[in-house]
């Protein structure tokens, strides 16, 4: 008997976002889950995305995952797909102690942008095949995960695939499971949610600086959008 596919009506969409250093294998994992396939060349990414029906727990969902560049030259563009994200994984290479390292700062980073105290996020330690040039444990990640309230996988893009099916599960579950309560994680309240700016005007009689409040809405200048590539795939 066949399985019953995607129900066609009201199916959430959710927003998953890879992120990490340049080279870690955020693409391979995110082809591998998508494609069933290991690239095995580096083409860095400038920003991909792609679209499935995936069943999770016996609940469907179209995911949306968002695969990022982790080129220091386009950081630019970090905050930017850091708003879409509903949930990020956030990838390291267990072959470089520097994309370890840095793992921290695309955490700061989103709790910032998000403007909460937590946010679903998942830890992959990507790249556990290369066993000889490893140079990240697996306790130093556990810690690393434990110091950052998120959950730890270790994962391998090349054939046999490890974990990536799970990761992305996995996301789906704690993006499920976190709380909606938007108040109450605020990490800090806006005043009357307003925010205030000092610009300079032309010195006039008075006072040369005037205090302008801006509505949050208006505060913020959006970069142009990218070209974003995007890939339907068919639900496995
Ligand atoms: N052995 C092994 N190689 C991997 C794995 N994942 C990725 N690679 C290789 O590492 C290189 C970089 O992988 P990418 O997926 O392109 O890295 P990325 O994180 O997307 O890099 P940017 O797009 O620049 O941010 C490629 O040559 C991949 O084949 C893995 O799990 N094991
Ligand atoms: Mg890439």
């Amino acid at each position: 008997m066949t399985r019953p596919g995607p129900p066609n009506e009201n199916l959430p969409t959710i927003k998953l976002v890879v992120v990490g250093d340049g080279g870690v294998g955020k693409s391979a994992i995110t082809i591998q889950f998508f494609q069933k396939l290991f690239v095995t060349d580096y083409d860095p990414t400038i920003e991909d995305s792609y679209i499935q029906h995936t069943e999770v727990d016996g609940q469907w969902c179209i995911l949306d995952v968002l695969d990022t560049a982790g080129q220091e030259e386009f950081s630019a563009m970090r905050e930017q797909y850091m708003r879409k994200g509903d949930g990020f994984l956030l990838v390291y290479s267990v072959t470089d102690k520097q994309s370890y390292e840095n793992i921290r700062h695309f955490h700061t980073q989103i709790l910032r942008v998000k403007d909460r105290e937590t946010y679903p996020m998942l830890l992959a330690a990507n790249k556990v095949d290369l066993v000889h040039v490893r140079a990240v444990s697996e306790d130093a990640g556990r810690e690393l995960a434990r110091s950052l309230g998120a959950p730890y996988v270790e994962t391998s893009a090349k054939e046999p695939p490890l974990n990536i099916d799970a990761a992305f599960h996995e996301l789906v579950r704690i993006i499920r499971n976190h709380p909606q309560q938007e108040e109450k994680t605020r990490r800090r309240r806006k005043l009357f949610g307003f925010k205030c700016t000092l610009i300079y005007i032309a010195p006039i009689q008075a006072s040369p600086f005037a205090i302008v409040w801006l509505h949050p809405n208006l505060g913020s200048l959006k970069p142009a959008s990218p070209d974003t590539h995007t890939h339907n795939v068919d639900a496995h």
